[in-house]
């Protein structure tokens, strides 16, 4: 058993420490449409070498990775999600049932989107000490195409940062992909007239929001609050 875990660490480790040379999403911040069957294209080695890692992380071994097993092989890497992130996570990826728990193709999308994140994050952390402050955070929107106040920038600090230190941590950060998504479905493509990819997605990450903020005439500010309040709630 103790050995067993200590296996799963190591492959952990490598597999965060040298996350497979794939980058499959082209966009700095997570579109999650353009994810959902990309692996396909994927070479043969860094497929057979995913499946090692969806084997070792699949403890019952009933050929899906649940939300405890993703959360315990994170752990082990020294990452800390809440609960909720994991659950985000695989809702993102689970195109296909059973859902709740994800097979290996849905698995090698997670990993695209993991290895992207974490590229993000690590171009974001301008000074490389492993955090992003409100100035990186700034000046990574902006690069991205975000112009947001400075206000704004406060707010959504505020809710992503989870733990309140201040600073976005890599879990954190996975977070913020999620509502970055949330706010250009919002504030971009509504305004081509296309909300209903803001409900998917709302519906998606399990948040509720009054259909009263789900109107293009609100400001972002407003939308962060209604986010936060909303998230809050749950915490
Ligand atoms: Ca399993
Ligand atoms: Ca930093
Ligand atoms: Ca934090």
């Amino acid at each position: 058993m103790g050995h067993c875990f200590v296996g799963v660490v190591k492959l952990a480790f490598i597999y965060f420490g040298q996350i497979p040379g794939v980058l499959l999403v082209s966009e700095p911040f997570l579109n999650s449409k353009t994810m959902s069957n990309k692996s396909t294209n994927l070479p043969d080695a860094v497929k057979a070498n995913l499946k090692k890692f969806f084997t070792a992380f699949d403890k019952d071994g009933n050929g899906k990775i649940d939300p405890g097993e993703l959360k315990s092989a994170l752990e082990a890497t020294g990452f800390h999600f809440a609960p909720q992130v994991i659950n985000r996570m695989i809702k993102l990826v689970n195109v296909r049932p059973p859902f709740g728990s994800i097979d290996f193709e849905e698995f090698c999308n997670l990993s695209a989107y993991l290895d992207a994140t974490r590229k993000s994050f690590d171009s974001a952390d301008t000074n490389k000490n492993g955090k992003i402050d409100m100035k990186e955070l700034g000046e990574a929107l902006l690069d991205t195409g975000f112009s947001i106040t400075s206000t704004q920038l406060k707010k959504l600090l505020k809710l992503v940062d989870m733990d309140g230190n201040g600073d976005i941590q890599f879990e954190e950060f996975v977070s913020l992909s999620f509502y970055l998504k949330l706010i250009s479905d919002l504030f971009e493509k509504n305004k081509s007239g296309n909300a209903t990819s803001l409900n998917e997605d709302l519906s998606r990450l399990g948040i509720k929001l009054p259909t009263s903020q789900l109107s293009k005439d609100h400001s972002l500010d407003d939308f962060l609050d209604a986010i936060y309040k909303a998230e809050r709630a749950k915490w």
